[in-house]
């Protein structure tokens, strides 16, 4: 699918972003805990930018993204402050959550981001509320909800793909299958190879994309967001991609160097790269300038990050049920 110039610079951009929102934040946690302080889990998304750009790509910002607990890329791509995350990060009250939240919360609805889930499936029965009330409202909005494949062996996923389907609601389920959950690889939890078939058994369409390949997913999800706008009902997308880090800050790492190594080789990033020179849509000095500009960005939402203040202890309450 044929993409113009100053869309594919932007969906670098954003795999930019997202990688070095990663590496930035990886380090705030390090510093954190040089210090003694301990922020929480971190789960990097960064290895998987392709799914979130080139499905977010096709959202406007009335569109809805529900996140996963492996969020970050999900909120920049659908167009959340990078500062406002990186000060969330570190529970300062400049935070897209007023600090509130930490990594998983992430929340920003003027941008149409519902929020990350610390819950593992926990979005996918919460993406039917949008979708459900873009129907019912006759707007054309979709919902875009993100989940790992260690997701999508929970009951509560397939009660979601069920409801979605019987009332042909709007919405693109994405399952990120990068292979693991947690400790758990794929082949230990699931009977069959591919998720996308599965979607047949309730009525929908399933489709399988390289999720390291941004150009792939972006002309799987074009046709899955036209299908949702034009009123033609739910799609699943399976999306394989691997993540780069350990599943989190406090897990060490457990996967074999060869597979790493081998994942490592299919960086989607220089993958685009690759392209865009190669089809002259942009050069590499362009492309170094471009994350020198980058690196500066989040230098900075870093810098204002560590120089807000926290949140007042009375406010540590506030946006609790009691
Ligand atoms: C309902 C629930 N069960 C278990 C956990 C603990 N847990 C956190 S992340 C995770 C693995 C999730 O794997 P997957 O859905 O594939 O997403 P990934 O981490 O690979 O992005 C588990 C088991 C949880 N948070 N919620």
């Amino acid at each position: 699918m044929d993409i113009d110039r100053d869309e594919a610079r932007a969906m670098l951009r954003t795999m930019h972003t997202i990688r070095r929102f990663e590496l930035k934040a990886q380090h705030l946690f390090e510093e954190g805990l040089a210090r003694g302080e301990f922020l929480g889990a971190l789960h990097s998304y960064e290895g998987q930018e392709a799914v979130a750009v080139g499905v977010c790509a096709h959202l406007r910002p009335e569109d809805a993204v529900l996140s996963s607990h492996r969020g970050h890329g999900h909120a920049i791509a659908k167009g959340a402050d990078i500062r406002a995350m990186m000060a969330e990060l570190l529970g300062k009250v400049t935070g897209i959550s007023g600090g509130h939240g930490g990594s998983m919360h992430m929340f920003d609805p003027a941008v149409g981001l519902l929020g990350g889930n610390g819950i593992v499936g926990g979005g996918t029965p919460l993406a039917l509320g949008p979708a459900f009330a873009a129907q019912y409202r006759g707007n054309d909005r979709v919902t875009a909800c993100f989940f790992g494949e260690g997701a999508a062996a929970q009951g509560v996923f397939h009660e979601s793909m069920n409801l979605a389907s019987l009332w042909q609601l709007p919405v693109i389920y994405v399952c990120e299958n990068n292979l693991w959950a947690a400790t758990t690889p794929v082949n230990d939890a699931w009977p069959v190879e591919d998720l996308a078939p599965r979607a047949e058994s309730f009525g929908m369409p399933g489709m399988t994309v390289d999720g390291n390949d941004v150009l792939a997913v972006y002309a799987t999800a074009a046709e899955a967001v036209d299908r949702a706008r034009s009123g033609g009902g739910p799609t699943l997308i399976e999306a394989k991609t691997y993540r780069h880090r350990p599943h989190c800050m406090v897990i060490p790492e457990h996967r074999d160097e060869s597979e790493l190594e081998e994942w490592q080789g299919r960086d989607p990033i220089p993958r685009f790269e690759s392209y865009l020179v190669r089809e002259g849509l942009m050069t590499d000095v362009e492309i170094a300038d471009l994350l020198t500009e980058v690196e500066a960005e989040l230098e900075e939402a870093a810098q204002f990050a560590r120089q807000s203040e926290l949140p007042a202890p009375d406010t540590f309450a506030d946006h609790l049920w009691a």
